[in-house]
């Protein structure tokens, strides 16, 4: 009865229209770099502090666009080499992880190092190991030993810079600017950019392959609007409605998915691509953060979609760049430490246990 109730309830939200950031196409993206040296003093709490962060009038959590939109490329600005890019990045962080994924599937760990920054996100942004001494498991800035926080790397690149200091970070240690922080377009550029100086197996692997760039754009879209976003529009609402007409369509869209991935171990095709990429990353993070800290608790994922739950685990235990790129605890902190408008407690649930079950 309760999931008829639910069930026609689904069938009675529309979906809002989509306000896709993150499958942006190149050519209508805003190239936005300068290279400056000096930090600016300028108060920017306002954009470092989740705490001071506000919904839409109605209640409803929209997410900013990059700033930082430019491409690694032959012939360009920045330039395929070894050793010239730095990665920072969270591993609590979704949009971050989609790019420890690609880094290692596509076999770039000597390519570019990678900065990790403690999971606590307080009043200053992200804080490198330096800025936050409790979190064991995190990295100075081996760039900039002196950071404190990744704040200081954006207004290193632009002291005027007006957006959030989110990860992930593509830093150019040779122009000592910013390449890009949209991991969807990072990514991309992980898949093709080197592959001319990769072993012939690396390079030919294609997790945005030509004949399937229609279907994997067109999921990209929905899945990221109700799925990947819509956790925390669900999450960060802050009025009834905008939480139902987050919640509901995201619900509709995993039974959408549920159904999709029947009897298959990837989305699109018989093959691996940015598409399952994108959705793993959100639902590694489902049951262990976004069914109670963001309330999307209509089901879970281990009990109620089949489906999606072994193909999650199936990337998880079968593929080491989907594993190594989890960290439960590092997830777990984060959320719920950090945005103390959700929870102000601070205090971090002791399950699910375990975080993901054997296959
Ligand atoms: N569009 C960006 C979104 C990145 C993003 O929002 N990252 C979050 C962490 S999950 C962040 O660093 N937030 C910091 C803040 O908003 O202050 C991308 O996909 O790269």
């Amino acid at each position: 009865m309760a999931v008829a109730l639910i069930r026609s309830r689904l069938l009675m939200v529309s979906i809002k229209p989509l306000t896709v950031v993150s499958s942006s196409p190149r050519s209508s993206l805003l190239y936005h770099t300068r290279t400056m040296t000096s930090t600016s003093t300028k108060d920017v709490s306002s954009q470092s502090d989740i705490g001071k962060m506000r919904t839409e009038a109605d209640g409803s959590f929209k997410r900013a666009a990059s700033s930082f939109r430019n491409f690694i490329e032959n012939d360009g600005k920045f330039t395929p080499e070894k050793g010239r890019y730095h990665l920072y990045v969270s591993y609590a962080c979704p949009w971050a992880t989609r790019t420890l994924i690609a880094r290692k599937l596509k076999g770039l760990e000597d390519f570019l190092a990678v900065s990790t920054v403690s999971p606590h996100m307080g009043a200053q942004g992200w804080p490198f190991k330096n800025g936050d001494p409790s979190w064991a498991d995190a990295d100075d800035d081996t760039e900039h030993p002196n950071f404190q926080h990744l704040k200081e790397l954006y207004l290193l690149a632009d002291p005027n810079y007006g957006g959030r200091f989110t990860v992930p970070v593509l830093w150019d240690k040779k122009l000592a600017t910013i390449v890009s922080n949209e991991s969807s377009e990072i990514i991309r550029m992980f898949n093709t950019a080197f592959n001319h100086l990769l072993p012939a197996d690396k390079a030919a692997i294609d997790i945005y392959p030509e004949a399937h760039r229609q279907e994997i754009d067109s999921i990209n879209e929905w899945v990221y609007d109700t799925v990947n976003n819509g956790v925390y529009k669900s999450g960060f609402a802050q009025s009834q409605a905008a939480y139902e007409n987050a919640v509901y369509p995201l619900f509709k869209s995993l039974d959408r998915l549920e159904e999709m991935l029947k009897g298959k171990d990837y989305l699109v095709g018989n093959t691996l691509t940015e598409a399952d990429i994108r959705l793993f990353v959100t639902t590694i993070r489902f049951d262990p953060v976004y069914v109670g800290h963001f309330k999307c608790n209509l089901r879970d994922i281990r009990h109620g979609y089949p489906n999606i739950y072994l193909w999650t685990r199936k990337l998880y235990w079968n593929n080491d760049a989907f594993k190594s790129s989890t960290k439960f605890d590092h997830i777990k902190e984060h959320y719920y430490w950090s945005q103390t408008l959700v929870n102000p407690s601070r205090v971090v649930p002791a399950g699910p246990v375990p975080d993901i079950e054997p296959l």
